[in-house]
């Protein structure tokens, strides 16, 4: 056994260190710069109640400064008392892996090392986060705690190699599975390389039925067409959909992960995974697929998408809980006794909800947010506008969950193979002439100046104020000059009804009287700049009426929040950067 020794090292605090909407996210050149991966690992490390003799999982999405990353903390986790580092093989775990991994060997928690959609390499992204022992990720109490260490941080508590060398576990080859132990004075440290897929398949394996899947794609009419965005979920798709369902490869594309995706931006919407959406057009690919689906760097964001048509994240996950007890094992066992959704999400599944009398639950952006629904049994799926969709086998979105129950539900659909094929289309607009239709649309300001997305902001802050204090006694409000009635200005504050706690300045919304919303907030996923994110829903009731191009049904709303917002003088921006 090869020994170490704990020396302290010393640190000063470096500004900027805030974790965001899913953990802290940087340029590369700024995480690779001196000590500034390891102040916010320290800083974890002291945020942590009874750490001392833990087990926690290390891995991530495998992207440019990842290896490094993996030695540096395995330095600092050995330095204060883990006793035990569980690492995906080369350093890879998706992000629904990771929390299956912690759940089902009920682990201390784990290190999650991805920046998800956003690109990565040298001038790229790079990124952090931690989850705690349920598996999802650390909720703001955490996270505060985190940052709050940030600012005071003066020494770093680092394993050095006996003969002083800088990296004692060095013999460790994450390459290869195995486990490997080091010694210290009065202790040790243990380096245990899983696979990155067995555990998770295996999961997955037991909530769908694959027999009825395989068969769906063995039918001459329905091929799929699955593109992983040369980030991390390559090889767990290659896994399951050729190896377990018996999809030709050529039904997958960008499946080998690559550490700068490509150079491409991994996440999976009609902007960048605009590949896939050609190869699904049968105007422009006469073999067009029956079935598309793309994931994001770190395998928990998803897109549906069927030949020639875009599934909403929003009507993806509606559809899911409409048809969950009937198409899904999973929750034909486990039954479905509520959902909930990000409060920009469409509410299409609010509508779900009420016809089968589920709880509904309507929380901030952000994951972190379902967890103690999650826990407490009161939610089972969820939702977000942001191409999450997931359920309560694991604590995270699940990219391949969701490509999975669409797998599912179509072959449940298409059970009979004697008749034509239910296209995914024909299930989303049963599903619209059932419910009705959430039109939906979010424009995205990406790189905007931080203080001049902050002065829209406060604009917007100051309407919602002047409104609520000029409420009469209707309740009703005009908003400036138009015309169109609101019936709620705020911005977003929510109280988790499991612990109590407090979110608020969630984002700022205005609800008008005819079912429509207009929504503005600053994403916390960026790394440099601001991106403003403008949400414009639109409930159509009329089953006649469902079938508009979502841009059209929504224009009158989106010149609306142009105009209140005053949007393009703030930023000077004419056009977003991506509209979905
Ligand atoms: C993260 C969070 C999601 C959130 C999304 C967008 O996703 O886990 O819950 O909806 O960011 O957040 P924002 O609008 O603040 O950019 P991911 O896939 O980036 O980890």
């Amino acid at each position: 056994m090869v020994g170490y020794v704990v020396k302290s090292v010393a640190t000063a605090p470096i500004d900027g260190q805030k974790t965001g909407t899913s953990g802290l996210r940087k340029k590369t050149a700024v995480f690779s710069s001196p000590n500034y991966l390891a102040n916010w690992v320290q800083s974890l490390f002291y945020s942590l109640d009874g750490l001392a003799g833990a087990t926690i999982a290390l891995g991530g999405d495998g992207r440019y400064f990842s290896k490094e990353a993996i030695q540096i903390i395995a330095r600092l986790a050995a330095g204060n008392g883990v006793a035990k580092l569980v690492v995906g093989q080369k350093g890879i775990m998706c992000t629904p892996a990771m929390s299956c991994v912690i759940r089902e060997s009920k682990l201390y928690g784990g290190i999650i090392l991805t920046a998800s959609h956003n690109p990565g390499g040298p001038d790229e992204d790079f990124g952090i986060k931690y989850n705690t022992g349920n598996g999802g990720p650390a909720p703001e109490s955490v996270t505060d705690a985190i940052f709050a260490h940030t600012k005071s941080i003066s020494e770093l508590k680092f394993a050095f190699a006996e003969d002083g060398s800088e990296d004692p576990f060095a013999s460790a080859d994450i390459s290869k599975l195995g486990s490997t132990t080091f010694t210290t004075a009065g202790g040790s440290f243990e380096i245990e390389v899983i696979s990155p897929t067995e555990q998770y398949v295996a999961m997955l394996k037991g909530m769908f039925d694959f027999t009825s899947m395989k068969a769906l794609l063995a039918r001459e009419d329905f091929k799929m067409l699955f593109d992983g965005m040369s980030g991390v979920t390559g090889p767990y798709a290659r896994r399951l959909f050729v190896e377990e369902l018996g999809a030709p490869e050529s039904s997958l594309m960008r499946c080998e992960p690559l550490p700068d995706f490509g150079k491409g931006h991994p996440d999976p919407n009609l902007t960048y995974a605009a590949e896939l959406v050609k190869h699904m057009d049968p105007k422009q690919n006469s073999d067009a697929p029956d079935f598309g689906a793309a994931s994001d760097g770190d395998g928990d964001r998803n897109m549906i998408l069927g030949k020639g048509f875009f599934v909403t994240p929003n009507d993806s996950v509606a559809v899911i809980a409409a048809e969950a007890t009937s198409a899904i094992p999973y929750f034909q066992k486990h039954g479905l006794k509520g959902v909930a959704r990000s409060m920009p999400t469409a509410g299409a599944i609010d509508k779900v909800a009420a016809k089968l009398g589920l709880e509904c639950f309507v929380t901030p952006t952000g994951w972190k947010f379902f967890g103690n629904l999650m826990d407490a049994g009161r939610v089972q799926i969820c939702g977000e506008e942001s191409f999450g969709t997931g359920a309560d086998h694991v604590r995270e979105k699940d990219g391949l969950f969701a490509v999975l129950s669409w797998l599912q539900i179509l072959a449940y659909k298409n059970a009979d193979s004697s008749k034509p094929l239910v296209s995914v289309e024909a299930i989303v607009k049963e599903f619209w002439s059932t419910y009705g239709r959430n039109f939906f649309s979010r424009y995205d300001y990406e790189g905007v100046e931080s203080d001049a997305a902050n002065k829209m902001m406060a604009h917007l802050e100051k309407i919602q104020e002047d409104m609520n204090a000029s409420k009469d006694p209707s309740g009703l409000m005009t908003l400036g000059g138009f015309a169109t009635k609101v019936k709620l200005a705020e911005n977003f504050t929510y109280k988790d009804p499991v612990d109590g706690s407090v979110a608020s300045k969630q984002g700022i919304l205005f609800v008008f009287e005819e079912d429509s919303r207009i929504i503005f907030r600053l994403s916390g996923t960026g790394s440099a700049g601001a991106t403003i994110r403008m949400y414009i829903e639109k409930y159509e009731p009329d089953a006649t009426q469902t079938d508009k191009d979502a841009q059209v049904a929504l224009k009158p709303l989106i010149d609306l929040a142009l105009e209140v917002s005053q949007l393009k003088e703030f930023t000077g921006r004419n056009e977003p950067t991506v509209i979905t």
